[in-house]
């Protein structure tokens, strides 16, 4: 198996998470850079992850996990998973996007329809799952804790959120920093 990513997506770290410990090639790549023409070349969606295996390419981290758990011979999620999966997906686009406006210099701080529907969301999702953190929904090492964790030690490492009122969502990533991949994976490292 081929995974072409890179050491900071938070998407990409949860599939290297996923895969900690099995044989498979990681491919980094610069996808707003020298990269551009391989990504270009391999999911039209333009995002990463994208897993190679064999003649099979996949795009999208979710779609990647089912396929990954199929060939491994694991258990299905949960209804109850499937939804902590889409709200933490849905904290993570959201957040992508002001990472990225905030890259292209424009202030997200602002009044507008975009911004404030992300920040919404943003509040929103997080504050439920630091209330599922608390109820114990994230007391096992499963892929949504391992999307969990990648989506807090990405706004921790970018400094998009302050976590403020959310201490349980930092003790979580705190009390599951020895995982297994988790320091190959941390993106300071790279
Ligand atoms: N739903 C996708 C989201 C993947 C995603 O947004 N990846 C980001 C990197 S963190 C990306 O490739 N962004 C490129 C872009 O938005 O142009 C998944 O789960 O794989």
């Amino acid at each position: 198996m081929k995974l072409l990513g890179s050491t900071t997506s938070p998407y990409v770290r949860r599939t290297r998470l996923l895969l900690a410990g099995r044989p498979y090639e990681f491919v980094d790549l610069a996808i707003y850079a020298e990269d551009r023409d391989v990504l270009r070349s391999h999911n039209p969606a333009l995002r990463i992850p994208v897993l190679q295996d064999g003649d099979l390419t996949l795009f999208d981290s979710r779609v990647i996990s089912r396929y990954l758990g199929q060939k491994f011979q694991q258990p299905a999620l949960s209804w109850d998973e499937e939804n902590l999966l889409t709200v933490i997906d849905a904290a993570n686009d959201a957040y992508v996007v002001l990472f990225q406006a905030q890259r292209s210099g424009i202030d997200t701080q602002q009044d507008s329809m975009l911004f404030n529907l992300q920040r919404e969301r943003v509040e929103k999702s997080l504050k439920e799952l630091a209330d599922k953190v608390k109820a114990g929904a994230f007391d096992h090492w499963n892929y949504p804790s391992i999307c969990l964790y990648s989506l807090i030690d990405w706004l921790d490492f970018r400094e998009l959120n302050d976590f403020k009122g959310l201490e349980a969502l930092t003790e979580f990533r705190d009390r599951n920093r020895q995982q297994p991949g988790i320091a190959e994976t941390d993106p300071r490292n790279t």
